[in-house]
């Protein structure tokens, strides 16, 4: 049987393929627990620098198997074992993170993506919640991130109607990163991903913590929490280095520092 998760060393990034494409890469529990093991791994791994998430086959991902939870009464149940653990985990992850979409990503593989920093999606792309088409609401973070992305009345609109968004319309909205040529998709976010590990990991991280902070704060908050933040990342060895490069009118080489010895989380 093939491996539901691969995980692969591409220089400084680790990519993460979501591997059962005869189910368009639905996860089942056994695919929950490899992404489980192999994002551990990742964590771990004091040379990975910036985590890659792609999907197998002709999909990103169709989110849940539903197959897989014909018998189960209790869907929060699933929520709180599975999903939940996984889109907090993606969301803090210690490495900035890329999603490249191409084909379907539908209910929570849609939220898997979008709990990633940046998503890169094939112009051909179908984004769609799914949820309502099967009588269900939208979980896994989906409905904050749509409302934070895409505002309210179109957060509702594909929500309630079960729409599905181009690549390139999810682009326009506001929904991904950037729509890229299909062919283009795989290299691009390789790209992506190069240039996060080439970055300040731990000034990136503290970034993504500032803005999902600021989703539901007020000015003022965001005032006190990036002093904070700013307070640690200018005692980090990253800002160090960037101060130090471009005093020298030099290339900051941050590639060359821990993770960990940047901005303190
Ligand atoms: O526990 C809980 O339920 C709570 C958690 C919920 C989180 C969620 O993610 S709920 C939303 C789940 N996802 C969906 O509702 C999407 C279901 N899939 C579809 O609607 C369609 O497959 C697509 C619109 C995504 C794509 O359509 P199409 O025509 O391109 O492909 P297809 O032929 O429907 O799918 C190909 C195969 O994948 C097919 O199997 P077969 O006939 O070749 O043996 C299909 O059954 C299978 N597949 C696709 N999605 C799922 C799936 N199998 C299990 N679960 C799926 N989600």
């Amino acid at each position: 049987m093939n491996e539901p998760v691969v995980l692969e060393r591409l220089g400084a990034v680790r990519r993460i393929t979501l591997n059962r494409p005869d189910r368009l890469n639905a996860f089942d529990q056994a695919m929950h627990a490899r992404l489980a093991a192999a994002l551990d791994e990742v964590a771990a791994d004091p040379s990975a620098r910036a985590l890659l998430v792609v999907g197998a086959g002709r999909a990103f991902s169709a989110g849940q198997d539903l197959e897989a939870v014909q018998d189960e009464r209790d869907l929060g149940a699933v929520l709180e074992r599975h999903w939940n653990p996984l889109v907090r985990r993606l969301a803090s992850f210690p490495l900035p993170s890329v999603a490249a979409v191409h084909g379907v990503a539908a209910g929570a593989g849609l939220a898997v993506a979008l709990a990633c920093d940046l998503v890169l999606a094939a112009r051909s792309a179908k984004l769609l919640l799914a949820f309502a088409r099967i009588g269900l609401v939208p979980d896994s973070g989906a409905s904050w991130q749509l409302a934070r992305l895409v505002g309210p009345a179109r957060a509702r609109g594909l929500a309630m109607l079960g729409e599905t968004l181009s690549g390139e319309q999810a682009a326009s909205w506001g929904l991904v990163w950037q729509a890229v040529e299909d062919a283009a998709l795989s290299d691009q976010a390789l790209a992506v991903a190069n240039r996060f590990a080439e970055g300040p990991i731990a000034a990136l991280v503290a970034t993504r913590r500032l803005i999902d902070e600021a989703a539901t704060g007020t000015l003022i908050e965001a005032l006190a929490r990036e002093t904070e933040a700013q307070r640690a990342a200018g005692q980090g060895a990253e800002y160090a280095e960037g101060l130090a490069a471009f005093l020298a009118k030099r290339t900051p080489n941050f590639a060359n520092l821990s993770r960990h010895e940047g901005t303190p989380a």
